[in-house]
């Protein structure tokens, strides 16, 4: 039987409240609300981050490029109220909010391993609803292969939209419809049994544990149905060290760095570096849907 976190922590709610100070403004924002999720069987038993790590080491481009600039200036998002364009190829397009899409009566626990390319890992209790459910409320149409994602643009919000750093803003992210459909897939919009903090991707952000974290965008507010592969920020930024499926895979190494191995954040400067596993240790549930594909091209 798998055990929710506040059963696993009682003083969770102790802990995390000191995190809520400590992130700042970004996290201040919102509510303090307590949410609950169904727990799941896709969820790990590996020990989870701590909320501050969770929270103070991020990627998120357009608060900045360093690990507490997220943290640090995520305040000027305005999370709520918040709603996501469902459009292309689906029967029912239109503005949907996120009340809607991920009731919090329809949340769902799930702790995964979430592994970034640039191979650190940490392990991260979401609350989320599968993307599956959401997109089965705008009906996808027969002909539709891909799914995009886009994160708001705005500078005022996202300061460091001002600055290019080589990305064509907004930033975008895309899946193959089985992928996306795949009940692994999910639209967080809680971790810890709280609201998603600021710099972990509020109000709504997509979580595809398999794949290399950037694939995982935040913010999302548009979502669309298509029959043609959609552009991708990474790939579009530099297509020989990112591609489109971006699987986790330890025998592909980046041009640059291996990714045989991981450092998991919080394990400690001398224990800290483990094995990458084949789709980040989801073959069993995936590895079906790429039986046939090189890999190696296809990274
Ligand atoms: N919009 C947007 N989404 C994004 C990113 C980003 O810069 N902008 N960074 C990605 C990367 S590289 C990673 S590893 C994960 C990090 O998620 P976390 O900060 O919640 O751990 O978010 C992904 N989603
Ligand atoms: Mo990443």
């Amino acid at each position: 039987m798998k055990l929710t976190w506040s059963q696993i922590t009682p003083e969770a709610h102790y802990l995390s409240r000191r995190a809520f100070i400590a992130a700042g403004m970004a996290s201040i924002a919102a509510p303090a609300i307590a949410l609950t999720g169904k727990s799941s069987a896709f969820s790990t038993d590996e020990k989870p981050n701590s909320f501050e790590e969770i929270t103070n080491y991020n990627n998120f481009y357009e608060f900045g490029t360093g690990k507490t600039d997220p943290a640090t200036y995520s305040g000027s998002l305005r999370p709520q109220p918040w709603s996501v364009k469902i459009g292309g190829m689906v029967d029912r397009p239109g503005n949907y909010g996120v009340e809607d899409l991920a009731p919090d009566s329809a949340l769902e626990e799930r702790i995964y391993r979430l592994r970034c390319v640039e191979a650190w890992s940490m392990v991260i209790p979401w609350l989320g609803v599968p993307l599956a459910s959401v997109l089965e409320k705008a009906g996808v149409q027969p002909g539709a292969k891909y799914v995009s994602f886009q994160t708001l643009l705005d500078p005022e919000q996202m300061p460091g939209q001002r600055a290019s750093r080589g990305i064509d803003w907004p930033y975008r992210e895309g899946l193959r419809l089985d992928e996306a459909m795949h009940p692994l897939t999910i639209l967080a919009t809680g971790l810890y049994g709280k609201v998603l903090p600021n710099q972990n991707g509020a109000p709504i952000r997509l979580v595809v544990p398999w794949k290399y974290g950037f694939k995982s965008i935040k913010s999302i507010v548009a979502i669309t149905l298509t029959d043609m592969q959609p552009g991708t920020t990474w790939k579009m930024l530099q297509s020989s060290e990112y591609g489109f499926y971006a699987n986790v895979n330890p025998q592909v190494d980046h041009p640059r760095w291996s990714q045989a191995t991981e450092r998991r954040i919080g394990a400690g400067l001398l224990g800290g570096r483990q094995e990458t596993l084949m789709f980040n240790g989801y073959a069993d549930q995936v590895a079906s849907m790429y039986a046939g594909m090189d890999l190696a091209k296809n990274y």
